[in-house]
């Protein structure tokens, strides 16, 4: 049976959750018929992100690491396509970093595609009636940063896994008070995470020759 590791982020900048989280928290007992479902709550701290991820990866070995993240502004679930090699980060991480106009990894590649069938998963969304799209930049926060990390690991430690990381709104109780913002339901969020599972679970049972394919023009 094939395995993917499912994470979110734990909350920050003072936020008491992070959506990313509370999908992971609701998609934990996921049974899919040929597709494990193992889950994890990232920290939000750039100095310990990259060893949190490589005793994930190292220990599960999974065959899929589909990341999830709060992205305070997207009114969809947005399916990242590149991490770069760069973080400089508008706010302070969890532990008071703040790093600035700087590589992740020094003398790394300057930029990752994602391994995950990205149109594939933001159409598996749509047909789930979830708004979804394509996106070519995660930031240069923690997200990008996990994601750059998780390919890196991925290609240096010659793993199986295919990573890749999906944005996620804010919840409709993040935007009361503050200023107006798009949202988007838990309900909503867990269904187009569903479905996007259900796409990888399909893609490992059928063969990677889509992927491949992807691969191949990248
Ligand atoms: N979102 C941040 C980091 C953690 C999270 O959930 C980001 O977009 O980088």
């Amino acid at each position: 049976m094939a395995t993917i590791l499912l994470t979110g982020f734990e909350p920050f900048n003072g936020e008491p959750l992070n959506p990313s989280a509370e999908a992971v928290q609701c998609l934990a007992d996921t049974a899919l018929p040929s597709l494990q479902v193992q889950t994890a709550i990232l920290p939000v701290d750039a100095s310990r992100i990259s060893d949190v991820l490589r005793a994930a990866l190292v220990s599960l070995r999974p065959d899929w690491c589909l990341m999830l993240g709060q992205s305070q502004g997207r009114a969809a679930l947005t399916v990242e396509r590149v991490a770069v090699n760069l973080a400089d980060f508008r706010i302070p991480d969890n532990a008071g970093n703040q790093l600035r106009d700087q590589p992740i990894v020094a003398g790394g590649p300057v930029a990752y595609f994602a391994a995950v069938p990205a149109a594939r998963l933001r159409d598996a969304a749509l047909a789930a009636g979830v708004p979804a799209e394509l996106s070519l930049s995660a930031g240069a926060f923690l997200c990008n940063m996990a994601l750059y990390h998780a390919l890196h690991l991925a290609a240096t430690l010659r793993l199986p896994t295919r990573c890749g990381f999906v944005h996620v709104p804010s919840l409709p109780q993040q935007a009361l008070g503050g200023p107006a913002h798009p949202t988007m339901a838990l309900e909503t969020i867990c269904s187009g995470v569903r479905a996007m599972l259900l796409a990888l679970e399909e893609e490992s049972t059928t063969g990677a020759g889509d992927l491949a394919i992807e691969h191949a023009c990248w």
